[in-house]
């Protein structure tokens, strides 16, 4: 079968498979990423979520020796919730980030390129592929650019035609040889919307993302969250999307044919005051299954303190007291005296200063000193 054919036998397996865009890109290395990669280390902007050896991320043969070509796919996600349940006083919700509603797309993308290969085995016998979805060495990004799944938007996402951001990516390597796609020519233009929205600054440029200051990844976090960063959350509990939804491309956009990633409104936008006294149990049979969840409970319940602490929530006092007194872990004791410090009032205030002579942590106490000198100065 000549490779034109096996292409185009994929293709029509992808639109079988429900795989809404399929490319093919050659395996050569990524040189001009490599170096990309090199400069974006020596300048502290890495996550510490990239596979670290960076030839192993630029040259494909590393991952698959006789790799030929990269086969790369992208599956839409929704970006509404039907009937979103109202978040309002004494009753405030927080909300995970649109790439973590229904089941975890690992999963899903996973079965996809299984499915893809299996397909591939049977028009080329003997032939070897390895599918990465996320979690394998490659940029999937840098892989969909040059298999033309969509352009490098300057917010640094992959923006396809048709679903703008909000697709998820994949890819398998295989030793067949394939004909490959071009990059599309499309781009961001004169606009700089993502960049000027970005709360942070983490934008740096276009293009240029400093991970450290990007809330998507500080919700990810198991330590405390930087002080200056707590205002700038919103109602947010698992990543963060602003530089998404300011995108003209993402505009009324909402794909909703992907059963397995309709969001259920109660998981997805839940009551925040309850996640403060879930189980580890509760938490895996409630968020589990979804992509957000893989950092555990930890980092939730610390952006949900944030959340309540920032909607001034009074009816989360009692609550908020029980963690400070009695949570074993310092960050949610600490998150806590900050939350207590921002509501303010009596009863916040005399918890902080009976934890002030109990407390024996050094982080802890410095969160519990500054919760009482902000509700000193009202600030
Ligand atoms: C680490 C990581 C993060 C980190 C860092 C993100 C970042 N921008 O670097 C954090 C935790 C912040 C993060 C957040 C998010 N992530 Co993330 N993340 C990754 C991961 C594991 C590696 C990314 C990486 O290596 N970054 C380092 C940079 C330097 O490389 P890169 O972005 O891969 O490559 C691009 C640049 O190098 C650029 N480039 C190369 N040369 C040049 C030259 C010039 C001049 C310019 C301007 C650019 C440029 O083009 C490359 C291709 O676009 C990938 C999965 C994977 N294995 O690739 C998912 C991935 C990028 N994440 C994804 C998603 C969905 C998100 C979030 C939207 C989730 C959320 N809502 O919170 C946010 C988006 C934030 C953002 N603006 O990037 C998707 C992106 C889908 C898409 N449409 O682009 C991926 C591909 C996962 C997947 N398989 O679907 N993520
Ligand atoms: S908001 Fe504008 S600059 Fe940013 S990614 Fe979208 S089109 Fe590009």
């Amino acid at each position: 079968m000549t490779p034109e054919r096996v292409k185009e036998e994929l293709i029509r397996e992808a639109k079988r498979l429900g795989i809404d865009k399929i490319g093919f890109a050659s395996a050569d290395p990524f040189l001009e990423l490599k170096e990309r990669l090199i400069r974006h280390r020596e300048a502290g902007y890495e996550s510490g979520f990239e596979e670290p050896d960076i030839d192993k991320r630029t040259h494909p043969e590393k991952c698959l020796p006789e790799a030929k070509t990269i086969i790369a796919i992208a599956l839409a996600y929704p970006t509404k919730i039907p009937d979103p349940p109202a978040s309002e006083p004494g009753a405030y919700r927080g909300v995970f980030c649109r790439a973590s509603w229904g089941e975890d797309y690992h999963r899903v993308l996973k079965r996809k390129l299984e499915g893809l290969k299996e397909r591939l085995l049977e028009l080329v016998p003997g032939a070897t592929a390895e599918e990465m979805v996320d979690t394998g060495a490659l940029s999937d990004r840098a892989v969909a650019e040059r298999a033309g799944i969509g352009w490098s938007g300057k917010n640094t996402s992959i923006i396809t035609e048709e679903f703008g951001s909000w697709v998820y990516l994949g890819e398998m390597i295989t030793d067949v040889d394939l004909p490959p796609d071009t990059p599309v020519t499309e781009g961001c233009g004169d606009c700089t919307a993502c960049l000027d929205a970005c709360p942070t600054g983490a934008l740096v440029s276009p293009g240029r993302l400093n991970s450290q200051a990007c809330l998507a990844y500080l919700t990810q976090t198991k330590g405390f969250l930087p002080v200056e960063y707590r205002d700038r959350l919103g109602p947010y509990l698992y990543g963060f999307e602003t530089c998404q939804a300011v995108c003209p491309y993402n505009r009324k956009v909402n794909f909703t044919h992907h059963n397995e990633f309709l969001p259920d409104p109660e998981q997805v936008k839940p009551l925040l005051k309850p996640l403060l006294s879930m189980s580890n149990r509760e938490f895996r049979e409630r968020f589990g299954k979804m992509a957000g969840s893989w950092r555990g409970k930890k980092p939730i319940q610390r952006n949900a303190i944030i959340a309540l602490g920032r909607y001034r929530d009074r009816t989360a006092v009692p609550d908020l007291i029980r963690l400070l007194k009695t949570d074993p872990r310092p960050v949610i004791r600490g998150t806590a005296a900050w939350a207590l410090g921002r509501i303010g009032g009596d009863e916040a205030g005399e918890a902080l200063r009976n934890a002030l002579a109990e407390e024996t942590d050094d982080q802890v106490l410095w969160e519990l000193k500054n919760a009482l000198k902000e509700e000193k100065t009202g600030s």
